[in-house]
């Protein structure tokens, strides 16, 4: 639906067709009954998953968790790996379009900038001239949707690929075979390309490393039909489990203190958690580990014994995994790796420590005198902000949201903005997003926009704007907490640190999955926090 120079009205509009995206769409328009239109930048649905086609791309959250919980798409669906890669995931999107009817509502290739509000309506603007007007506005831009480039010195003057990720050729395959190959970063994304391209022996890869990943093992398996099926069973246990728990995902949790356990039974719990591979190493450890520089330490020692004995290159193992800890774990995002180390240690494998020799210039053939077919890259995101500013969006009396975040990022619950009503938004800062798991969090929010606007609807009300001092106790609660634990020490995007100019603060709700839903659903009680308007 839609082409140029036409103005669609409608009552909800979202913008995002990825996880959020289409679970608003399908609450919106089959739970309530709205008229709901959605509009996506890319040619699918999918989201990151959409964007994503890099080499070894690949889901760091594991099946089955990693799905909606909604019965007619998980019943016969079956996820093949543990932990999916991004043509799998894609498959399961084009699977929950068929099931759920959703593509005749999406419009695709339609980018939003210039977004204002007035007489009681939103409209949207699009890059090419149309327009979207609707009363109820849902932002499911996503926490990794704005590239970051870092400003390299003469990167635009490389004659060879130049590519971005997340911004992969759609249309031509990439030959890797004795091509030279640059990497630069090593967050999720840097190791998994690393990890998947050394395994080509005539590929020589070259990966730039600032700041070591702290990476956590996968265990990826294969799951087959038989245990996809037996595990159905249990499905809607455990989707509700990974609501009601802290972190998103239904793992065990480590029921003793740390100052309850001895060395040995520590060095234990530790090696059951590592051998059972994924986020449980993050998710299910001593909670001390993120409050507490000395049981961190403990950890990193633990880690860093294990991964050390997976390398023999000496100066390689000494830039990836130093014996003197450099950096608190599980600080920055670890990634989630199968055979990264081993990867690193191939001689058609390269490691420059940008600590050391840090990027000079770009060259029209490569990077300081190497010569490179292709860069790579892995430089991450203006994480969870930079796609809500990118729409240009402004508040009923006409300012910009960057103006009114150029100081820190201001929202109630992670779900709506001071000046801007009727306004909603899924996976968002100041909400558990990237400390939990993608469709557990993405549900709690939705559901809570999809019972606000029937409450709405109910009370006869017409508008609800979060109040600036309840976004600012939000804010600061955030904060606050954050300053009892070790994130305000590393520098990553959870923090904002990863893209210059960009305010140093915790954007990501710390207290919990469980907490979050509590404390969003007390305030849909009686509209705590927020200003409502009665229709006439
Ligand atoms: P990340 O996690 O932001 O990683 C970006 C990487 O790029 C990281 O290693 C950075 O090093 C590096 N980087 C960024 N800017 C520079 C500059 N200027 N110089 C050198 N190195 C740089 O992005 P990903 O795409 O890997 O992951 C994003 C999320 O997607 C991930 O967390 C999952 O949620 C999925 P640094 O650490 O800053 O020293």
């Amino acid at each position: 639906m839609g082409s140029a120079s036409e103005s669609i009205n409608t009552e909800v509009l979202i913008i995002g067709g990825g996880f959020g995206g289409i679970y608003a769409l399908h609450q919106l328009r089959d739970k309530l009954g709205l008229q709901t239109v959605l509009v996506e930048a890319g040619s699918d649905f999918g989201g990151v998953w959409y964007w994503n086609r890099y080499p070894g791309a690949r889901v760091d959250s594991e099946a089955p968790f990693y799905q909606l919980s909604v019965h007619e798409v998980w019943k016969d669906w079956n996820f093949t790996q543990r932990f999916p890669d991004d043509a799998e995931l894609r498959r399961y999107f084009a699977h929950a379009d068929r099931v759920l009817n959703l593509r005749k509502d999406a419009v695709f290739n339609t980018v939003i900038e210039g977004v204002s509000w007035a007489d009681g309506r939103w409209t949207a603007n699009t890059t090419d001239g149309r327009q979207f007007k609707c009363k109820y506005l849902i932002l499911a831009t996503g926490s990794s949707y704005k590239k970051h480039y870092p400003d390299f010195p003469n990167m635009r003057s490389y004659k060879g690929e130049l590519i971005h990720a997340a911004d992969m050729p759609r249309h031509k395959e990439l030959d890797f075979k004795s091509k030279r190959v640059a990497v630069i970063g090593n967050g999720s994304t840097g190791l998994q390309i690393v990890q998947e391209l050394a395994r080509e022996e005539t590929c020589q890869l070259t990966s730039y490393i600032r700041t070591p990943n702290i990476a956590f093992p996968m265990d990826q398996r294969v799951r087959t039909e038989e245990e996809e099926n037996a595990a159905k069973s249990f499905y809607e246990a455990l989707f509700t489990a990974s609501k009601t728990c802290k972190g998103g995902f239904p793992y065990n949790q480590m029921h003793k203190s740390w100052a309850e356990c001895d060395d040995a039974e520590r060095l234990a719990r530790l090696e059951e958690l590592w051998n059972r591979g994924g986020f449980g190493f993050l998710i299910g450890n001593y909670k001390e580990m993120l409050l507490d520089k000395e049981v961190n330490a403990f950890i990193y020692d633990f880690w860093v014994r294990r991964v050390r004995s997976r390398m023999r290159d000496g100066p390689k193992r000494d830039i990836v995994a130093p014996l003197k800890q450099a950096q608190f774990i599980g600080t920055k995002r670890p990634g989630i790796e199968h055979d990264y180390y081993e990867a690193l240690d191939r001689p058609n494998v390269e490691i420059v420590n940008l600590l050391e020799t840090p990027i000079q210039t770009f060259t029209e053939e490569g990077i300081d005198g190497r010569q490179y077919d292709m860069v790579f890259l892995a430089t991450g995101y203006d994480a969870l902000t930079g796609s809500l500013l990118d729409l240009q969006i402004r508040d009923k009396n006409g300012v910009l949201l960057q103006d009114k975040w150029k100081k820190g990022t201001f929202t109630w619950l992670g779900l709506g903005i001071d000046g801007m009503p009727n306004m909603f938004m899924v996976y968002s800062p100041q909400a558990p997003t990237s400390l939990s798991n993608g469709p557990p969090i993405i549900e709690i929010q939705v559901d809570w926009i999809r019972d606000a606007i029937e409450k709405m609807q109910r009370d006869n009300i017409d508008n609800i704007e979060p109040r600036f001092e309840a976004a600012d106790k939000w804010r600061q609660g955030i904060q606050d907490l954050n300053n009892k634990t070790l994130y305000p020490l590393a520098n990553s995007w959870y923090m904002g640190a990863n893209v210059p100019g960009k305010p140093r603060e915790q954007l990501v709700y710390l207290a919990g999955v469980d907490v979050y839903n509590k404390a969003c659903r007390e305030a849909l009680q009686d509209w705590n926090g927020f200003e409502v308007t009665y229709k006439a």
